[in-house]
């Protein structure tokens, strides 16, 4: 219903943890990880804090297999991006993903948000469009990567997501990353489909000029 009402465009929410009142079913994604979370200094107000809390240069993630936004059949829910809101304080950061697996017996798939991690202590969001239905090399071509296995075609795992996950590279002890706004929308439409619909031509010119470019 959204969709007219101005989603074409842009994808539209389709749901968003907030992390006002607390982490809703967040954990830590490994156990170097250190999740809180606080009431305060969010984009606004509630966020889940990461913390590395080991010596070793790695990896530290926020994950949840219960938050019903994340979990379950995206394809089937017209699934077609992710956005969240990031917060790197005064760390160096060298990455963030965001990974999806079916469950804890397998390993699955994840994609890069962005190369520019500045710690500027201000929120930035990040988005991420795909399609659920991608085969395996499609998926790899958008920039997705299968992680070792045992792990599902990428089109399999998006018909059953069981966990997912905002996963950080830093390799500093102590990087402290703030989360919030997590949340999945609908995919963007193809530049003709937009271009039907009667929207979007600022955007349709500065995507051929990207192209073209
Ligand atoms: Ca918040």
């Amino acid at each position: 219903m959204g969709l007219l009402a101005g989603g074409v465009c842009s994808a539209a929410m389709v749901g968003v943890e907030t992390f006002e009142t607390g982490l809703s079913g967040f954990q830590q994604g490994s156990t170097s990880t250190v999740v809180a979370h606080s009431a305060t200094g969010g984009n606004p107000d509630g966020q889940m804090l990461l913390r590395r809390d080991l010596q070793n240069p790695g990896e530290m993630g926020g994950r949840t297999t219960t938050n019903a936004i994340f979990i379950g059949d995206y394809a089937a829910a017209g699934i077609g991006g992710m956005t969240v809101d990031l917060n790197f304080g005064t760390d160096n950061v060298t990455g963030a993903f965001f990974r999806l697996r079916s469950g804890i017996s397998d390993n699955g798939w994840r994609a890069p948000l962005t190369n520019q991690f500045t710690p500027t202590n201000t929120w930035s969001t990040y988005t991420l469009f795909f399609d659920p239905t991608w085969t395996d090399a499609e998926a790899q071509l958008a920039g997705w990567t299968q992680e070792a296995g045992p792990s599902p075609s990428f089109a399999t795992l998006m018909a059953s997501v069981g966990w997912a996950e905002i996963r950080i590279t830093g390799l500093e002890t102590s990087t402290i990353v703030g989360v919030d706004n997590f949340g999945l929308t609908s995919g963007v439409p193809e530049p003709s489909t937009a271009l039907l619909l009667g929207c979007g031509l600022g955007a349709l010119v500065a995507w051929r000029r990207r192209r073209s470019g």
